[in-house]
């Protein structure tokens, strides 16, 4: 396992700032600064980033790391899990995110949606596609012209480590992935690399970070405290492929 370097920041209500990077911290234990500061939800934030390595390469890494000097890394899929968070989704209205097929790829490749909710797929290309999900938990194959579309439903949460695999039966290289939760602590990276998680509960919580493209895993531990942000820069590199437990 490789050094990981993370920069814890506290933002603590009433202006005071405190950073306290820590430069080689192993993964999993996440230092904190800690102030007492009432009752209230924690805020968990941050930055994910891939590291390259020329001995591993990852041939398609542009589509998802806009910079590889700096390395923000897009469509990472960010969740929080932890005895603190609730299930309970009464009273919330599904909702329905669109994937496209555009220059013969989803787009995003990677959706976070809550369990219940829709995926609109369309065809933005003159070619007719197809979205397959073959799965024990669920199938379905759609075949859209251009200009069409179709809805399915996530009724079943696939968790972060087993989201549902989207592909086109015309074309092999097409990929996607829907990552269903059964909770609302969670979030998709766009091409900053940033996320940010709020009004959670404070408690103790197991962060993890996917990437299906890549296919890189990691996690972390995370300690959220009431009207604190915790600020994380996650690093990932070719040695948190497959990690998945
Ligand atoms: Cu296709």
């Amino acid at each position: 396992m490789p050094l990981k370097r993370i920069a814890i920041v506290v933002f603590i209500a009433g202006g005071m700032l405190v950073t306290r990077p820590r430069p080689g911290l192993a993964g999993g234990e996440v230092g904190v600064a800690q102030a007492s500061v009432g009752r209230g939800s924690g805020t968990v934030e941050g930055t994910i980033f891939y590291r390259h390595d020329r001995k591993h390469a990852w041939r398609l890494s542009r589509y998802y790391v806009k910079s590889p000097k700096i390395g923000e890394l897009a469509e990472a899929v960010i969740s929080l899990s932890g005895p603190s968070i609730s299930r309970s989704s009464a009273g919330r209205q599904p909702s329905t995110v669109t994937v496209d097929q555009r220059e013969m790829r989803f787009v995003p490749e990677t959706v976070a949606i809550r369990a219940g909710d829709r995926v609109r797929f369309t065809n933005s290309d003159s070619q007719t596609h197809n979205i397959t999900v073959s799965d024990p938990r669920l199938q379905f194959s759609d075949t859209i012209a251009n200009g069409q579309s179709s809805f399915e439903a996530f009724s079943r949460a696939s968790g972060i480590h087993r989201p549902f695999a989207l592909g086109c039966k015309f074309h092999c290289q097409m990929q996607g992935w829907v990552y269903v939760f059964d909770h609302a602590f969670f979030k998709t990276t766009g091409v900053d690399g940033r996320f940010r998680l709020d009004s959670i509960p404070p408690g103790d919580y197991r962060l993890d970070v996917a990437q299906s493209a890549g296919e890189l895993h990691a996690s972390r531990v995370v300690q959220v405290k009431p009207n604190q942000t915790v600020k994380l820069e996650i690093i990932l590199t070719p040695a948190d492929r497959s990690t998945a437990e």
